[in-house]
């Protein structure tokens, strides 16, 4: 039999003896869940045992070079017990308690300082057990590089092992699991979607100290992401060295493509208002086009939708502007509720697509409130693959450290115009509001030389990103 023919044969043996259960349940990380899995029933079934600890063999562990191997306790304690044997690896016992009298140690077996350690668990949900079996290892000097489990529960486990340095493989993440069951008519279509729909939605809460996401190198974060245009502009961040977004706000479409020439190559981000342009045609879009591909910069058309989700989709891909058909993101109000976010969900066609969020506002006296602030960032997690970040202007809005915090109302001095915009500066705007991309518009545009300029721009933003990932304070 065929690995991908075992994996089917194994999920269905898991449901027959209910170690996975449909239903109302709570999780160990306090949530509740329409499925539940208490793999700790299977050391009453030898093929079982036996099936799994082949799939984790052959899987991973046969490939490893690492040193030893360890459970984490209880449930993959056993299995770890038969991969130790069949790969010929030493094994170390993590304790689930100190012991109260000899040595305090927490981690059983023979080892030296520097080896490295791979990690087996039955089910990862928040990541929570495995990163403290992490530490303790790590306390003893043993390295941990890999854990591989059966069971992603994909509500964000694998990324907090991630953002620990652990890289995380799993036989089954939860959809494919979900799906099997479905195929072999164990469980409803209808369960099956039910199910998955509230995997999509919900994640498990972070028992962790959550990461500090300005702490982390943009490369980092392009790996983090889980929207396809975050993880291309954190790589084109990296790859140009820059953080700047320039706001071409022109009414003629020959200034803002002869601005993109001069100063394209040194932004990550190019921002639009379309609708301002008094002789926009789509022969303005080709060659916008050609100029991101030339210098490599995303397009972000700040279009602020603020409609039902109806009027939204149409406007996004009909009109004169056809904005779905290029812009690589939008920015988008969430005043109208999630429907707005269903609305631009169904409507990129299968196409690279993300939204900024409008979840704070640079100018004084606007109404957005706090509460307000919260609700956008909480509407935000039902769509991991459309969101790109927030439109934000502080560091605590969000911690996500895959999505991107973009903050316009940027200048060389603290300042203001006449109709209520407030500018910072950079050093302000990276190492204290937390901004990951800037964005200014008439600090570069109303220079002299809006080249030279956008280069000032970039060198003093991309000095603040370089201090702030060092860990230097201001
Ligand atoms: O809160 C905001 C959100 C946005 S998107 N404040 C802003 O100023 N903006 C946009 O950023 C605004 O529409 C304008 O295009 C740009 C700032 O331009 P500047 O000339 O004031 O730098």
């Amino acid at each position: 039999m065929g690995f991908e023919n075992k994996l089917e044969d194994l999920a269905v043996k898991l449901f027959t003896i209910d170690a996975v259960k449909f239903g109302d349940f709570m999780t160990k990380s306090g949530i509740k869940t329409p499925v539940y899995f208490d793999f700790r029933v299977i050391v009453s079934y030898p093929d079982i045992m036996e099936l799994i600890s082949t799939l984790l063999y052959d899987f991973s562990v046969k490939g490893s070079n690492c040193n030893h191997l360890c459970g984490v306790p209880y449930t993959a304690l056993p299995v770890a017990t038969l991969l130790s044997i069949r790969a010929k690896k030493p094994m170390l016992m993590r304790r689930k308690e100190a012991k109260g009298y000899g040595t305090k140690k927490m981690i059983e077996g023979h080892y030296k300082t520097g080896e490295t350690c791979l990690i087996i668990e039955d089910v990862v949900t928040s990541g929570s057990s495995v990163l403290e079996t992490v530490k303790d290892l790590n306390k003893e000097g043993l390295k941990v590089e890999e854990a591989v489990i059966i069971l992603d529960r994909e509500q964000g486990g694998r990324q907090s092992l991630e953002s620990n340095g652990v890289q995380m493989k799993a036989l089954f993440t939860m959809t494919q699991f979900i799906d099997i069951l479905a195929k072999h008519k164990k469980i409803t279509a209808e369960t099956a979607e039910n199910v998955k729909e509230y995997f999509r939605t919900t994640k498990a809460p972070a028992t962790e100290e959550p990461v500090d996401r300005t702490a982390l190198p943009y490369e980092k974060r392009a790996e983090l992401a889980t929207n396809q245009i975050s993880k291309q502009l954190f790589q084109i961040m990296a790859q140009k060295k820059t953080n700047l977004c320039i706001s071409v706000d022109l009414t003629s479409s020959t200034k803002i493509l002869d601005l993109l020439e001069k100063v394209g190559e040194h932004v990550c981000l190019v921002k639009t208002h379309v609708d301002i342009i008094e002789d926009f045609n789509s022969e303005f879009v080709t060659q916008i086009k050609q100029l991101a591909q030339r210098f490599n910069f995303l397009i972000l058309e700040d279009r602020k939708y603020a409609d039902i989700g109806n009027t939204v989709a149409l406007q996004y891909l009909k009109g004169l502007y056809r904005i779905g058909e290029w812009a690589d993101c939008v920015t988008v109000h969430s005043l109208p509720g999630e429907g707005i976010l269903k609305a631009l969900n169904g409507s990129t066609n299968g196409v690279s697509r993300g939204v900024f969020l409008l979840a704070e506002m640079s100018s004084e006296g606007n109404l957005i409130t706090p509460d307000y602030t919260k609700a956008t960032v909480d509407m935000s997690a039902k769509y991991p693959d459309l969101i790109t970040g927030f439109v934000c202007q502080n560091k605590d809005t969000f911690k996500d450290p895959g999505l991107i915090q973009l903050t316009p109302g940027v200048q060389l001095e603290t300042s203001g115009d006449s109709l209520g915009q407030i500018y910072n500066t950079p050093e302000k705007v990276i190492l204290e509001k937390g901004a990951d991309i800037a964005v200014v518009g008439r600090g570069i545009m109303a220079a002299k030389s809006p080249e030279t300029q956008a280069i000032v721009y970039k060198d003093a933003l991309w000095k603040c990103y370089m201090k702030r990932i060092s860990g230097q304070k201001e």
